[in-house]
């Protein structure tokens, strides 16, 4: 019997295809999961409307709604091993990493919890013989597609506002991690969210994500993934008419100025890369040396990368598992050989470990490329893996034109110990994230997004609770 899921208030078994994912560290078959038809999808977003517009929910006082997502972020932290092993066990993650995603999971239901009974509205100054009131009230029923590489973390920074803004979810996970998101539905069921409120709906993107966000319930989109499927999501989105919030793909500049702490910057540069394989949105995946100290840094970079443990993603000493799939990987490796035949020079890495099971496991080698210009295609398209290319610099102008020159715009670190410079950098730079002297420091009460085509929209913080609600101004006659 495949796993089932929960669709319109029940978890059923789904009369579509049926959906295998693969622990990417052994080729095991990790589930068999049942998928929906389009019926089915369109009968989950029926009930999920009716169910966002039970009175119970729309009328559920602000402190009421913060106590459930208080309920449920005491089961997440309850369920945190849980969690944990079945995201390593379909991303390759290590063990030591899911578990902090799985933390962090929890935290986000708190701090939406908070932000939820103390958030408050405007009342624009009066212009006439009227009181004005501004209203935020939910979108009804929100379509939450997620990709792989983090879907404990994304799953609850897309849930967790979306509910405390009053909608209906339906989340799609990626087809490669499907059951964090089931045992999060799990969670709130057991949290006592009404049913209806939260479906989770396993399969393709092609077919499942696009029934879900074509049905006319669907009053608005929140994405992450690649930027070729959020264009097309947005060209959904453009002909509903209806809004997208898209966190997209990065190619984010890493910098050291030659007055860094370079010890400080070279640790922080191979975490902001190799941490997750490289397969994060905002990995560092182009780094810019100043001149002067660019053969230095490549030296550095090339010894501490060989200390890096990879290994099977369960194990205490572990720093990186395997890439997520082994289609992954061989993406990965072709980048590599592009890298080769574009003149790169190989500081590092470039092939599959010795001594683990690489026909089973999807390992690579974190890998380090010196000697190409922020013109070759490595370091103009997301690899998505633990590939870093170094390129120099001379001056501040000369950083800003090649950093800025790039479609993306998620984030960027910059390492100088000259705090003036550091900030015109900060402003100079097109990037919805800037880190000065640390790198991948992340708060849920900041607003993450991307400038250019990372992205539309801000996730978390107070923006990340707007985002899935709609104003409404009243005006109330006084005269
Ligand atoms: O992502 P997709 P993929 C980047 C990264 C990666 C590349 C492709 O470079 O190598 O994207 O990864 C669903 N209608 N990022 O193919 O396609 C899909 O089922 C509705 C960056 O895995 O973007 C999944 O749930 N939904 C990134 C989700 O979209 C559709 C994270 C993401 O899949 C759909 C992941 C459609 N037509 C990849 N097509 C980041 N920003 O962190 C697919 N989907």
């Amino acid at each position: 019997m495949p796993v089932s899921f929960p669709a319109a208030g029940r978890w059923i078994a789904g009369s579509g295809p049926t959906l295998q994912t693969i622990n990417p560290a052994t080729g095991a078959l990790t589930a068999e999961l049942g998928t929906p038809t389009d019926t089915e999808v369109a009968v989950t977003c029926e009930a999920a409307r009716q169910a966002a517009q039970h009175p119970a929910w729309r009328r559920m006082k602000p402190h009421q709604r913060a106590a459930l997502l208080h309920r449920i972020a005491d089961e997440l932290a309850r369920s945190g091993e849980t969690l944990a092993q079945l995201q390593m066990v379909e991303n390759g993650k290590s063990l030591k990493e899911c578990r902090a995603q799985a933390a962090s999971a929890a935290a986000t239901f708190r701090y939406y919890a908070a932000v939820c009974e103390t958030i408050e509205a405007a009342t624009p100054p009066s212009r006439g013989e009227y009181v004005n009131f501004t209203l935020h009230q939910p979108y009804g029923v929100v379509a939450a597609i997620t990709p792989w590489n983090s879907p404990l973390t994304m799953e609850a920074q897309k849930v967790a506002p979306a509910l405390a803004a009053g909608n209906a979810v339906i989340l799609k996970p990626s087809e490669i991690t499907t059951l964090p998101a089931l045992e999060l539905a799990r969670i709130c069921e057991r949290a006592g969210l009404p049913a209806g409120l939260l479906s989770v709906l396993p399969g393709h993107g092609r077919d499942v994500g696009a029934a879900l966000i074509n049905h006319s319930a669907i009053g608005m989109i929140s994405f992450t993934g690649g930027t070729a499927t959020g264009r097309m999501i947005a060209e959904t989105a453009a002909r509903r008419l209806i809004p997208a919030a898209l966190e997209l793909g990065g190619k984010s500049p890493h910098i050291i100025f030659a007055d860094a702490d370079l010890d400080a910057a070279c640790a922080s540069v191979l975490d902001g890369i190799f941490e997750g394989m490289g397969q994060s949105c905002v990995a560092g995946s182009r780094l810019f040396v100043q001149r002067g100290v660019h053969d230095a840094v490549i030296e550095r970079l090339r010894v501490a990368a060989q200390t890096l443990r990879i290994g099977p993603p369960e194990a205490a000493e572990t720093q990186l598992g395997p890439l997520a799939s082994m289609a992954h990987r061989d993406r990965v490796e072709s980048y590599v050989a592009l890298a080769r035949s574009e003149g790169g020079r190989i500081v590092a890495g470039g092939s599959r470990p010795d001594g683990l099971d690489c026909e089973r496991g999807a390992y690579y080698l974190p890998t380090i490329i010196a000697g190409l210009s922020n013109a070759a295609r490595v370091c103009r398209e997301e690899i998505f893996g633990p590939v870093l290319c170094v390129i120099p610099f001379d001056d501040e102008a000369d950083l800003v034109r090649q950093a800025n020159d790039t479609v993306y715009g998620l984030a960027c670190g910059i390492w100088s110990q000259d705090f003036r410079r550091a900030w015109r950098m900060a402003e100079a730079i097109e990037a919805g994230t800037v880190w000065i002297n640390t790198y991948k420091q992340l708060s849920i009460a900041a607003p993450f997004g991307g400038f250019k085509e990372s992205g539309l929209g801000r996730e978390k913080g107070l923006t990340g609770l707007r985002l899935y609600q709609q104003v409404k101004s009243i005006y109330v006659a006084t005269a």
